[in-house]
């Protein structure tokens, strides 16, 4: 092999005549993609939000710091199924095929991971999948079951080319468990004679936030900032007020907020879905009771009712969802400091994201699929050495739809004419102006009716305005101006001095739709039986 290397590299010697070093072939780099399941932007210090300044996330951070932050990232579809098809495809959900949870991902369709792995990567995938079928295009795989859990989680794994499941419960913390994985795929990948891309996909912090033990009182003295639309009355927007995804009504006391029936007593209160904590090993059960046993008796000695109460839960879930995310931060800062210690840092594009944007109390809400910011938002760091300036700042509006086009372009794999979304390289290489990379971008979300109830949508934003069309059971335009309201809580689409924008707007949406081939299909109303079936549909 090494006489095959000086022989190419004496080769291209002689077609460059006078040799340079700095015009030496350059490696292809490894990419490692890393994404948490409803990790808010929020809760990212390097956003620099309040909530995440109480709590905040160094190593996650360290991407940000050794490479770039992106300002204006967002969702096409903000569920989780579809986010990942869209990351995968590079194709919007219409396209791809899958629009909802409860969909089945068609595995056989051209992904970059498969693009990567003819080029001559080694690509695994590590954690939460999600997308009902088994990892195609992957040279190592070992995912959780369905949503997974926190504690003691199922994997599904390849071996000996046939997938299996493990009937035993892998010992052990999520999070940890697949930072783990990911070491030992990375400890053999390094050796190895070919570039690697390693998805890692945390479970992390998706409900029921669940912490690791080590993390059971890191915020329990920390109280967060509550946001000024929390008791909002969702003046001007329908969809907005027949959600079921509000804190103080909706959140289950047990599953979610892990509130007890009444002091001195561990058990539990509303938990209709009892396996998370039932596989808990018994020691951990106790290490837990231990922790949240005295917070809640101390909740039952205030007796707390109306506001009050609404804003004590509020604490208790961003304490939880915190905790979870210290677990994940550690994680990566493994990942950073093995990819140095390994002499890979320079040479390894290292990406962190999540599969949509989450509400962290706005609104008065938990969970995603609105088009409204805090759940069309995505966090979007990168580093990569060898390209990428560090404290590097992107504010062209970019989308999960582009990651695909991004990777293949970094590795110098040609980018398929059928994806539709642009490689972000040329923000790092070039001196573009935002609006030359995209001047608005679409969404569509599907999923209604489903857990949440949140109704479907569609729309487009630029970086001032969002125009969004709620149809199917209902028929209602939004409008907001983000420069003079963030907050989304005065729709304007029927103030008259916002006739032009809303115009502009409408056509915009529209050529969009064209250019993304929306067809008619997509609007049409689902069968009530179709209804049922994705209703009952547990996700
Ligand atoms: C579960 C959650 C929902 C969440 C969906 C989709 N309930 O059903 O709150 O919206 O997943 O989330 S849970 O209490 O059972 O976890 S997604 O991130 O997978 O799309
Ligand atoms: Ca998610």
């Amino acid at each position: 092999l090494s006489i095959l290397w000086i022989a190419i590299v004496c080769y291209s010697c002689n077609e460059a005549k006078t040799p340079d070093v700095a015009e030496a072939p350059k490696k292809r780099p490894n990419i490692i993609f890393i994404m948490a399941d409803d990790h808010a932007t929020q809760a990212i210090s390097a956003y620099g939000h309040p909530i995440s300044d109480l709590a905040p996330t160094p190593n996650i951070d360290r991407i940000a710091n050794e490479g770039a932050i992106f300002k204006n990232n967002f969702n096409t579809n903000s569920i989780c199924g579809p986010s990942r098809a869209v990351i995968l495809t590079g194709k919007h959900s219409h396209i791809n095929g899958f629009r909802m949870n409860g969909e089945r991902f068609d595995g056989s369709q051209q992904t970059f991971p498969k693009l990567l792995q003819n080029a001559g990567y080694s690509t695994a995938v590590i954690g939460k999948w999600h997308l009902h079928g088994y990892p195609e295009g992957f040279d190592y795989w070992n995912i959780l079951l369905d949503q997974g859990n926190y504690y003691n989680p199922d994997f599904i794994s390849l071996k000996d080319g046939q997938a299996v499941a493990d009937t035993t419960r892998v010992p052990g913390y999520a999070t940890d468990l697949i930072t783990e994985d990911a070491i030992n795929f990375l400890d053999k990948a390094k050796d190895a004679n070919k570039p690697f891309m390693l998805m890692l996909q945390h479970k992390a912090p998706h409900r029921n936030w669940m912490p690791a033990l080590r993390h059971l009182h890191t915020y329990d003295a920390v109280e967060f900032p509550v946001p000024d639309t929390y008791f909002t009355d969702h003046e001007g927007s329908t969809a907005s007020k027949e959600q079921s995804m509000t804190i103080y009504t909706d959140m289950y006391e047990g599953h979610d907020l892990k509130m007890t029936k009444k002091k001195g007593s561990p058990e539990l209160a509303h938990n209709p879905w009892k396996t998370n904590f039932d596989r808990m090993t018994q020691a951990q059960r106790a290490e837990w009771d231990k922790a949240y046993q005295p917070k809640n008796d101390a909740f039952h000695e205030m007796n707390l009712k109306g506001k009050d109460l609404a804003l004590w839960k509020l604490q208790r879930y961003l304490q939880d969802y915190m905790a979870t995310i210290a677990s994940v931060d550690e994680g990566v800062g493994t990942i950073l400091d093995y990819l140095e210690a390994n002499g890979l840092a320079e040479n390894t594009i290292v990406v962190y994201t999540t599969d949509q944007g989450f509400y962290l109390g706005e609104k008065g809400w938990f969970d995603k699929r609105f088009m409204y910011e805090e759940s069309l938002a995505m966090p979007m760091l990168m580093k990569y050495p060898n390209l990428i300036t560090p404290g590097t700042e992107i504010t062209a509006l970019t989308q999960n739809l582009d990651f695909a086009e991004t990777f293949l372009d970094m590795a110098g794999v040609p980018i398929p004419e059928d994806m539709q979304g642009k490689s972000m390289l040329p923000l790092f290489t070039k001196d573009m102006e935002d609006a030359d990379f995209r001047d608005a971008i679409y969404y569509h979300y599907y999923d209604f009716p489903a857990f949440h109830m949140v109704k479907k949508m569609y729309g487009v934003r630029t970086k001032r305005y969002k125009l969004i069309h709620v149809y199917d059971d209902i028929d209602e335009w939004e409008l907001y101006d983000l420069e003079k309201d963030p907050s989304e809580v005065h729709n304007l689409i029927n103030d008259d001095d916002y006739n032009d924008i809303a115009e502009k707007l409408h056509k915009r949406l529209d050529a969009l739709q064209k250019q993304y081939k929306v067809t008619d299909k997509e609007f049409e109303k689902v069968s009530p039986e179709a209804i049922k079936r994705n209703y009952m549909n547990f996700e």
